[in-house]
Parts: structure tokens; C-alpha cells; sequence
């Protein structure tokens, strides 16, 4: 990704981006090596993949003023969580929680915020558990701290989140029966995760 051509407009907040890049590659490198540390001992892959971006600067422009606030860096810093996005999606709901765990327990990441939108689902209907943590970043002689949003999912899951963004991009405003049916899909989606779990542990007994 040309990270200068897109943001050159402003020099500092060029700067800024450059280490949420930094800040991106950091935690994807430790990531892997706690996931792979996992599958080492307990001879499981809980990951079906995991995707990382950098919010683009019209995702940025977008969520700011949706939030209220003009665009500058001060902004960017204070209201702008997810400019680093790793995305993790796994099999079963235990694997979700696992994988929240091992992240938690690490000792590796500073937690900002933790929000388990399983227990609570948003009112669109939205599932999934995000960590909102710190990377130290050391650049120019200085460390600075970038937020980035960790996100766990299943596969159920992400594809609810993936029709519910397409949905969103098609329509200025979403008809309230779309909505409406977006909501009953995460209920079946939750259901049916639970289901899915409950027959892994069946598997895992026969193991
Ligand atoms: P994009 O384009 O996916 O990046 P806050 O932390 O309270 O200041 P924020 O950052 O909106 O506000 O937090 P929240 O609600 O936890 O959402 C962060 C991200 O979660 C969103 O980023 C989405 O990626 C995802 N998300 C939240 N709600 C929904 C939803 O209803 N549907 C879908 N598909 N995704 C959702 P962005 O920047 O909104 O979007």
C-alpha cells in the first residue's frame, strides 16, 4: 500500500500513518507467533484465516464525521480506533473465546478496551469480540503508542458482517425491512453457532 501518495496532504499526519503501518506489521508478526505457539501445543488450529488493513483515508473522513469531528490528526488519534484492523476468524465459538484468551494472557498486548458484542450483540444486529490494544511504535527517536482494533469471529459470523457491509454500501439509508431482516439472520447465525459448538464438543469427546 503507497501510504504517501494517499495521505502526503499533511506531513504529521503522513508520519502517523506510516506508524500505524509499522504498528500493523508489529502485531500481525506477534499475532502469528502466539497462534502458531498454540497450534504447537495443543496440536489444533482454531484459525480459519486472519486479515489485516490499514482504514483507508476515506474510511477515516467517513467515521469522523459521522462521529461529529473535522479531519486532523488530534482527531484521528482521539476518535479513530480502527486505522490498524486484524481481523481473526475462526471455526466455533470456543475457538473465539480461546483465541480472546491467549491474547489477554499473553502478557504481550496492552488491552485498551474489550468489547464482547457476543454477550451483547449491537442493535443492527452486528456479533463478533473486539480488543482495542496499544503498539509501541519506535520511529524518529520517539515511541509512540498506536491503537489497533483486534477483531474475533467465526466464519457465521463474518459472514453476517460481510452481507451487512455490502447491504449498508447499496443504500444511502437501509429499508427498515431489511434491517429487520438482517436482525432475524444474526439470531439464526447465533443459534447456529451454538449448535455447531455444542457438536464439535461432541467430535472432541470421540477424539
Ligand atoms: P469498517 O468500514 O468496517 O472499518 P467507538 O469505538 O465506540 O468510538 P467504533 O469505532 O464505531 O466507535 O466502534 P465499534 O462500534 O466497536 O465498531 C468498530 C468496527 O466494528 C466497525 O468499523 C466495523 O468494522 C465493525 N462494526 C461495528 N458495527 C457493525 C455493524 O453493524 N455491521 C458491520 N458489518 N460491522 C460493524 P467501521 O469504521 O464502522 O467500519
Amino acid at each position: 500500500m503507497d501510504l504517501s501518495s494517499e495521505f502526503n496532504k499533511d506531513d504529521k499526519i503522513s508520519e502517523f500513518m506510516l506508524k500505524n503501518e509499522f504498528a500493523k506489521q508489529l502485531l500481525e508478526a506477534q499475532l502469528s507467533v502466539l497462534i502458531k505457539e498454540f497450534e504447537y501445543k495443543n496440536h489444533y488450529n482454531p484459525i480459519e484465516h486472519v486479515k489485516s488493513r490499514i482504514k483507508s483515508d476515506e474510511s477515516i473522513r467517513d467515521k469522523l464525521k459521522r462521529k461529529g469531528y473535522e479531519y486532523s490528526l488530534e482527531n484521528l488519534k482521539s476518535h479513530v480506533h480502527d486505522i490498524v484492523g486484524i481481523r481473526i476468524v475462526c471455526s466455533f465459538l470456543s475457538d473465539v473465546y480461546e483465541i480472546v484468551d491467549l491474547i489477554k494472557n499473553s502478557g504481550q498486548f496492552e488491552i485498551v478496551a474489550e468489547k464482547d458484542y457476543i454477550e451483547t450483540p449491537k442493535e443492527t444486529g452486528y456479533i463478533s469480540y473486539h480488543l482495542i490494544v496499544n503498539v509501541p511504535v519506535y520511529l524518529n527517536k520517539d515511541t509512540e503508542y498506536i491503537e489497533a482494533e483486534i477483531q474475533v469471529r467465526t466464519i457465521a459470523m463474518d459472514f453476517w458482517a460481510s452481507i451487512d457491509h455490502k447491504i449498508h454500501y447499496k443504500f444511502l439509508e437501509t429499508p427498515k425491512d431489511v434491517q429487520n431482516d438482517l436482525y432475524a439472520c444474526s439470531l439464526a447465525i447465533k443459534a447456529l453457532d451454538n449448535r455447531m459448538n455444542q457438536l464439535n464438543e461432541i467430535v472432541h469427546k470421540y477424539d
